[in-house]
């Protein structure tokens, strides 16, 4: 009740405060002082018309001089110095159009303002001027539109036959790798060969898989081409690897991939920021649950002699679990056992009809 009152005191205080203004209003216009006040108010809203603008846009390149302070350095892969000069490129076509059109939008409501005598000019129809707006931004569209398509392609197209290649595996809450070991194939998986020790459901009735090789963090060479293989155990992540430029969905039943070629080591990089604790890294980036924020996988680029030597020395995932016997894969075999019986009857069956 109190605050209903409350309530129409405060409607009722805004009413007497209309009306008050209302009167005083009728009283100028009464005595001829409104024009002149209108008059005042007009250039005063025309003035402002170029000076916020104008303090807006000081503002703007103070503070994007401000912000390159927390930039990400020059992207460490081939494809992420493309995909830089798309973005700069963009943005710098956004930024002047934006200028263009703001600039002539604030100037002509400070030169049109209301002046006694002046008329407003009126065109009905003007085909020049609506070709003009027409093919510009038009023009303008399609170079971007080519422009971006074709970096989409050099980035997003099959990946090179060589490319070294590395199994990421998102789950709640951690990033698990596979190598293919020394004959460079990744062997098969099956989502329900996963146990406390197979982690990625590795089958190993294929002989790919005998010496592919987990690892805890992923290591990858130098200006050679590199090949994630991505996919997700349980719901939704994303490899996220902000130096390379890269980002691809970890999505579960449906294996992504990117390839990239990292340009810089992870020495080179230290060196080059002046930081030694710097390290490459991927996170999650899609939120995944309560611990997305733990996702987090180291990655170290070394040169191609380090690397090989690093390859060299992983342990196949079976010689590191030599008592390993694989429950899922003993009920995998069951399970197709049965299939074939079935098969099997239904076949006899058929013959004998
Ligand atoms: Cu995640």
């Amino acid at each position: 009740m109190a605050n209903l009152i409350l309530l129409l005191a405060i409607v009722l205080i805004f009413a007497i405060l209309l009306m008050l203004f209302r009167i005083q209003r009728l009283v100028s216009v009464a005595k001829g002082e409104h024009k002149e006040k209108v008059d005042g108010l007009n250039n005063l809203n025309a003035n402002l018309m170029w000076i916020l603008p104008l303090v807006g846009t000081i503002a703007a390149i103070w503070y994007s001089g401000e912000a390159t302070k927390y930039f990400l350095p020059e992207a460490s892969s081939v494809h992420g110095q493309k995909t830089d000069d798309l973005f700069w490129f963009s943005t710098g076509v956004i930024i002047l159009m934006f200028l263009v059109t703001n600039s002539a939008l604030f100037y002509f409501a400070y030169r049109y303002r209301y002046k006694k005598g002046r008329k407003a000019s009126f065109f009905p129809e003007n085909n020049k001027l609506e070709i003009a707006w027409t093919i510009t931004p038009a023009v303008i569209l399609t170079v971007l539109v080519f422009y971006g398509n074709k970096v989409w392609w050099d980035i997003m197209g099959d990946p090179p036959k060589n490319a070294e290649v590395v199994e990421i595996v998102g789950q709640q809450f951690a990033w698990k790798t596979r190598y293919p070991g020394k004959d460079k194939k990744l062997g098969s998986y099956d989502f329900r060969l996963i146990d406390a020790v197979n982690e990625l459901g590795i089958n190993f009735e294929n002989k790919e898989s005998d010496d592919d090789f987990v690892s805890g963090k992923v290591v990858i060479p130098a200006n050679r081409p590199v090949l994630f293989k991505i996919r997700a155990k349980d719901v939704l992540h994303s490899v996220f690897a902000p130096h390379f430029r890269l980002k691809m969905d970890a999505v579960p039943g449906m294996p992504t991939q990117f390839h990239f070629t990292p340009t810089k080591t992870t020495a080179e990089m230290r060196a080059e920021l002046n930081n030694p604790e710097f390290n490459y890294e991927i996170a999650c980036t899609e939120i995944c649950g309560k611990g997305h924020y733990s996702m987090r996988l180291l990655v170290e680029v070394l040169d191609e002699t380090e690397y090989q030597k690093w390859y060299a020395s992983q342990e196949p995932f079976l010689k590191q679990n030599p008592d390993y016997t694989n429950r899922g894969l003993k009920w995998l075999r069951q399970k197709k056992n049965v299939a074939n019986k079935k098969e099997d009857k239904k076949t006899a069956q058929a013959k004998i009809d």
